[in-house]
């Protein structure tokens, strides 16, 4: 196996015997299997012109199979080898009604068995791309079309598509393969997908607020109550909704966990009483907060971190695109509906969760809410209340060297602010770091796909202050990074013009000497420093 698509790659340049996330070789393997039938399948349809509205079920699997080979997202060989299955029936399907004629072999190539699909692997990998440069570059996009995948994905299950993101997404995987494309139009390639990301945070983006409404200032119970409950984990908003449900006069209490807590923020779930709070901090620490937590756990999406306590491993449940071998897996029928009752039973028999932290903390400021505030930033930039705004976005992780972030936060001058997303925010967001005339000093707006508020504030501010670029504006970007989600917010960053961005707590493995030179070279692309050094560069 080789893979080096996360932060926490092995040494920072790639595992090689099973992922430090735990990842099997068989699993890596397979995802690389995985990967290539999606190649197979792009070659089809852009070789025959096919019209992506033709093929719902396809651009469906395509988005479903980009999001399993996410970090953390899915462990279980079968579930992936069934998914390759799935594949190449379409692929076949394909190419019999269009007629298709490419003689491709991610087009032709057959597996019939799993451990065909594992001798198969050996060729087809990262590492089947020879040109050091041509690799980085290569899987650089794919890990934006992963990214892009989780929030498209999202928005589809709300009934919200845009057919050019599919469109871009088989052209894309059809084209990274094409030997003709060089370094140069790789590049190019890159930020035409950081431009197609923008367009799957903002599709995400309507398809929540639509449905749920537009969050807003919300604090958010970290105590718990005395019933038995479910920790809902992950991104999905419609598969929170149908827990809600489906637990109203049950008995039992859902919370959520990791990403799941912006939630709280929608106006559309305040209505359910048994919605109690969040329990417990970024997707690292479940190892201990799951079994504090004592009743079931629902993944929805990543990031599972696999449980080594059969104990632990007994009160998981798996949906989406996610899986754990051993773990139920709940599918969806063919309304999209899914049956939480055995989780629910489960709990009604288990404790109810062991309080681990007690008080609120504070959410719901993505751009509705930001805007609403706007007199009162826009007042306290001009008067040097506020010296300047952190977008500290992004993921958390294991590493001791993230603890850099909460350092950076607790050193930041009185008249900063903080804006944040994703699981990052995990890292600094109970310090209690007060506020400016009462804007908040840390600003969240949500899971990792809002940030996309960042940019429409950072839009909103360029248009208010008469900005001619926006990197004039009082905004240092330092962002924590861990898996493709946060691989497809910088590409768009960059694809929107934001320069000299600060990324951490290392620069991504998977970008060699010479492409990594590229990217510092014309973005301004940073790795994060010391504490000390980085609030002298920023501040001045
Ligand atoms: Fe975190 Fe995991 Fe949202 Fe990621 S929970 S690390 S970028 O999946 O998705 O921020
Ligand atoms: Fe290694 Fe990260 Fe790949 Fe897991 S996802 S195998 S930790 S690089």
């Amino acid at each position: 196996m080789f893979c080096y698509q996360c932060q926490e790659t092995a040494f920072g340049t790639g595992c090689t015997k099973r992922g430090v996330c735990g990842k099997t070789e068989d699993v890596a393997k397979l995802q690389d299997v995985l990967i290539y039938s999606l190649k197979g399948i792009a070659e089809v349809v852009v070789a025959d012109n096919i019209p992506v509205k033709d093929i719902p079920d396809v651009n469906h699997e395509l988005v479903k199979s980009l999001f399993m080979t996410i970090t953390n997202a899915n462990f279980d060989g079968d579930s992936i080898f069934a998914q390759i299955e799935k594949l190449l029936a379409l692929r076949d399907a394909l190419k019999s009604k269009y007629g298709a004629n490419v003689d491709k072999d991610s087009a032709t190539f057959t597996v019939l068995t799993l451990a065909e699909a594992l001798e198969k692997a050996e060729s087809v990998g990262v590492l089947a791309t020879e040109n050091e440069d041509i690799r980085s570059l290569r899987q650089f996009i794919t890990y934006g079309l992963k990214g892009m995948a989780a929030y498209t994905e999202h928005a589809l299950n709300i009934g919200k598509e845009n057919l050019e993101i599919y469109d871009f997404m088989y052209h894309t995987l059809a084209q990274i393969e094409d030997d003709s494309l060089g370094k140069d139009e790789l590049i190019q390639l890159v930020l035409k997908t950081g431009e197609t990301g923008v367009k799957s945070m903002a599709l995400i983006d309507e398809a929540n607020t639509s449905k749920y409404g537009h969050p807003e200032m919300t604090e958010v119970n970290i105590g718990v109550r005395s019933n038995p409950a479910i920790l809902i984990s992950g991104h999905d908003l419609v598969d929170l909704e149908q827990l809600l449900e489906q637990t109203q006069g049950t008995g039992v209490d859902v919370y959520t966990h990791s990403e799941m807590l912006p939630a709280h923020s929608y106006p559309f779930f305040k209505k359910y009483d048994n919605f109690v709070g969040n329990y417990g901090n970024a997707w690292h620490r479940q190892v201990t907060e799951f079994e504090t937590f004592k009743g079931p756990i629902l993944f929805t999406t990543n990031c599972i971190v696999p449980p080594r306590k059969e104990e632990i491993r007994e009160r998981i449940f798996t949906t989406g695109a996610t899986g754990y071998p051993g773990c139920p897996h709940i599918e969806a029928d063919a309304e999209g509906k899914k049956d939480f009752s055995q989780i629910i039973e489960m709990a009604k028999k288990l404790p109810a969760p062991e309080e681990i932290e007690t008080g609120t903390i504070l959410g719901g400021f993505a751009h509705n809410q930001v805007f609403a505030l706007s007199d009162q930033v826009v007042d306290a930039v001009k008067s040097g209340a506020i010296r300047k705004f952190f977008v500290m976005s992004g993921c958390d992780g294991r590493m001791k060297d993230r603890e850099y972030y909460t350092e950076f936060a607790k050193a930041l001058p009185k008249d900063t602010v903080i804006l944040t997303s994703g699981c990052a925010k995990y890292r600094y967001n109970k310090l209690g770091l007060g506020d400016i005339n009462g804007i908040p000093r840390v600003l969240d707006a949500g899971q990792c796909n809002d940030s996309y508020s960042w940019a429409v504030v950072a839009l909103k501010l360029k248009e208010i202050f008469a900005a001619e670029d926006i990197n004039d504006l009082p905004i240092q970007f330092n962002i924590a990074w861990y898996e493709q989600k946060a691989v497809i917010v910088l590409m768009a960053l960059l694809s929107m013009g934001f320069k000299n961005i600060h990324i951490g707590p290392t620069l991504p493995g998977f970008l060699s000497d010479n492409v990594r030179q590229v990217v510092i070279d014309t973005f301004g692309l940073a790795k994060s420093d010391t504490v000390e050094n980085d609030l002298a560069a920023f501040l001045g």
